[in-house]
């Protein structure tokens, strides 16, 4: 049976526990709440519970179970969203509870995944990533996902409506985790190739929304979609930049990290995460006009560690500048270099290309050499792996002023 997505109109309840985590339940669900209305449901209220821990049975405790109920009732909400991901037993519990949709953070980011995958690779990491959290939820699941014939939960890659039985989950499950093992040939391949090239790779990193797409784009005329919504990038997007007349560098846009990531999306989404880890720079940007800036950077800090995409130079760009009606100037203490940035006005962007020439040229040798006029061809080499400084004809030969990666070195 198919449904028609867009006309499943889900007004949600967002709940949360207060348990004393890093940041307050109330700015979590603002977040939730982007979340909710990213993959087209409306928010009709907030539950926030203040307790030790998430209850393992029902995840708040009886009494908000009630006043949840009242609010439903209230508000004519079609479902509820958790801020936290749900064990099959408190979605069956729920549900049986509150008889409307349950569902979580996990599902939602899921789903807003599927509706963005274009490309095969990012529809075969979502769908994976889904069917691996439906598996281990089949039984609390089911009735929620049946009660509305559609919406949030529903969504597959390409709109496809996902199976729900068993068998045919797992069988599904290995077919593409055979299909994602010949893309991550592939993409090794490729990697393989880019390193030969000689040039760098910067990988843009961020917390989703924070201008990773636009920044690429007024650097480079990429051509990326830039949105307002969360996730609008899941593809990696490699063009390459000139940072002056010589010195080549690729930069690569990819997806944007959000907190508590689903783990299966992270799996899912390894080889496309892995930008970060094979690239020799990491471009941090950061969102300098949300106020929860710093909660932010400290999850794209953790989440590179997790990647392993730790040790490499980083160059963080406080973007947004132009939003900001007091500059500061900000600083990011873990990054060798800060810089204000504006993918609109372009401010910072000069800098920027500096930053990374200075980074590269870190690693280069710097020669100062008479060649003769026969030795053009190493001239040439130079020009194309290393950055030529300056080239002057004097009667003796040619004179070079140059920084050369070790690699060639030797030859020239
Ligand atoms: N005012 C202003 N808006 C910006 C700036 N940079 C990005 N934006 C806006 O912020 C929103 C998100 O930008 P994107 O470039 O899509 O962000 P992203 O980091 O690629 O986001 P995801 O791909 O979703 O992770 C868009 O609406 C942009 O127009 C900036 O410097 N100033
Ligand atoms: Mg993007």
């Amino acid at each position: 049976m198919l449904y028609d997505m867009e006309h499943v109109e889900e007004r949600v309840i967002l709940v949360a526990v207060e348990a004393g985590g890093e940041i307050p339940a109330d700015q979590s669900l603002d977040e939730l709440a982007e979340l909710a209305k990213t993959a087209g449901a409306q928010v009709a209220g907030r539950v926030i519970q203040a307790r030790e821990s998430v209850h393992p049975g029902t995840y708040v405790g009886k009494g908000k179970i009630e006043e949840l109920k009242d609010l439903i009732w209230e508000t004519d909400a079609t479902g509820i969203i958790c801020d936290d991901e749900l064990t099959s037993a408190q979605l069956g519990n729920l549900e049986e509870a509150l008889s409307v949709k349950i569902m979580d953070r996990t599902l939602l980011i899921l789903d807003i995944f599927a509706a963005r995958a274009v490309s095969g690779e990012g529809k075969i990491q979502v769908e994976l990533a889904q069917l691996r959290y439906r598996a281990s939820r089949l039984s609390g699941l089911g009735k929620s996902l049946s009660r509305l014939g559609g919406g949030i939960g529903t969504r597959g890659p390409g709109e496809k409506k996902l199976e729900m039985d068993r068998r045919l989950i797992r069988e599904r499950i290995s077919r593409l985790k055979r299909e994602l093992k010949d893309v991550e040939r592939h993409r090794d391949l490729i990697r393989a190739q880019r390193r030969n090239s000689g040039l760098k790779v910067a990988a843009l990193v961020g917390y989703t929304s924070a201008g990773k797409s636009s920044i690429e784009n007024a650097l480079t005329d990429a051509g990326i979609l830039e949105d307002a919504m969360l996730f609008s990038t899941l593809d990696t997007t490699t063009r390459s930049l000139m940072l002056d007349n010589t010195q080549e560098i690729l930069i690569t846009d990819t997806v944007g990290f959000i907190r508590k990531l689903p783990h299966h999306l992270v799996e899912a989404f390894k080889s496309t995460l892995e930008e970060a880890k094979y690239a020799d720079i990491i471009i941090h940007v950061v969102d300098a006009s949300n106020p929860q800036m710093d909660t932010q950077m400290h999850v794209v800090y953790e989440t590179l560690r997790q990647l392993g995409a730790e040790g490499k130079p980083v160059v963080t760009l406080f973007n947004k500048q132009d939003r900001l009606e007091h500059p500061v100037n900000q600083r990011d203490f873990q990054a060798d270099y800060s810089i204000l940035t504006s993918a609109k006005t372009g401010q910072g962007l000069d800098e920027l290309k500096e930053a990374l020439l200075e980074i590269i040229r870190k690693d280069q040798i710097y020669i100062e050499r008479l060649y003769d006029f026969g030795e053009a061809g190493k001239i040439q080499l130079i020009r194309s792996r290393g950055q030529l400084v300056s080239e002057e004809y004097v009667p003796e030969g040619i004179a070079v002023k140059a920084y050369v990666p070790p690699e060639i070195y030797g030859r020239v």
